[in-house]
């Protein structure tokens, strides 16, 4: 039985990584004198690799900039870190809106008794700005359970913040359905027993979902059905707890 919604946070809440993470990080790039810029395509690709300090290393360790091994973990962490900066004041300014459909989702399940949580990648000062901001007053109180990089060093695909986030909600995967956005954050659903729904973003619309009960566009608002791109009959409306109730018990 449904019992909880684990939420990821990066593409599935919110369209962050675009507008967000990546203009952050340029605007770290900048403030350390560097002239490395990723570009919408390139972040795209960059974003193959989980975590923000995991990205920059990847990026050093490619050969797109030449910084000597000794220094690359220290300027990762520096990187990283004013680059959280950059994100914590954008999202204060308002910049990061919730993807249609999910102020909605959470305030039916809610209502409707299912205990709600995060499973992500991102840090915790992260997700509390973007919950502060973006989320109904009051619905900050809603999220049983905030499972972020702080708990899980092992990033997704890695089951690690699943698990996490599983052994404080005391629940068993088979009670509870994982929404992601990523093949990567699919996987690491998958590998803790979870069965999950996709809801696609541009950087992610053509990866890999097998496995996902139902791939969406998005939750839908009332002026813009979602469309299920994959995975269960094919349509279009809102997609509310009564639906996900019944992928989730589909097999
Ligand atoms: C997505 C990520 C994160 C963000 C950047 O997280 O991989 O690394 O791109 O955030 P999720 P940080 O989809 O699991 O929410 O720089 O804080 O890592
Ligand atoms: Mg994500």
């Amino acid at each position: 039985m449904l019992r909880a919604l684990i939420f990821d946070v990066d593409g599935t809440l919110a369209d962050t990584e675009r507008d967000g993470h990546r203009v952050a990080f340029n605007h770290a790039f900048a403030d350390a004198g560097l002239d490395w810029r990723w570009d919408v395509a390139r972040y795209g690709e960059l974003l193959r690799v989980t975590g923000g300090r995991e990205r920059l290393l990847h990026f050093m360790e490619s050969g797109s900039a030449s910084v000597p091994i000794a220094e690359r973990d220290a300027l990762a962490r520096r990187l990283h870190a004013r680059k959280t900066e950059h994100y914590l004041r954008m999202v204060d300014e308002g910049a990061m809106q919730l993807r249609p459909g999910i102020a909605r989702l959470l305030s039916e399940a809610h209502a409707a008794g299912l205990r709600l949580a995060i499973a992500t990648t991102t840090s915790r000062a992260n997700i509390d700005a973007l919950l502060a901001h973006a989320l109904p007053p009051g619905a900050f109180s809603w999220f049983a359970v905030i499972g972020a990089a702080e708990d899980a060093p092992r990033k997704k695909p890695d089951p690690q913040v699943y698990e996490f986030v599983l052994e404080e909600l005391q629940l068993e995967p088979g009670d509870c359905l994982a929404i992601e956005d990523s093949a990567a954050g699919l996987q690491a659903a998958a590998a803790a027993g979870l069965r999950t729904v996709v809801t696609v973003n541009d950087y992610t619309r053509d990866q890999d979902f097998s496995g996902a009960l139902t791939v969406l566009s998005d939750f839908g608002e009332r002026d813009a059905p979602a469309c299920v791109l994959a995975g269960a009959s094919a349509g279009s409306g809102l997609v509310g707890v009564a639906q996900l109730r019944a992928w989730h018990a589909f097999r």
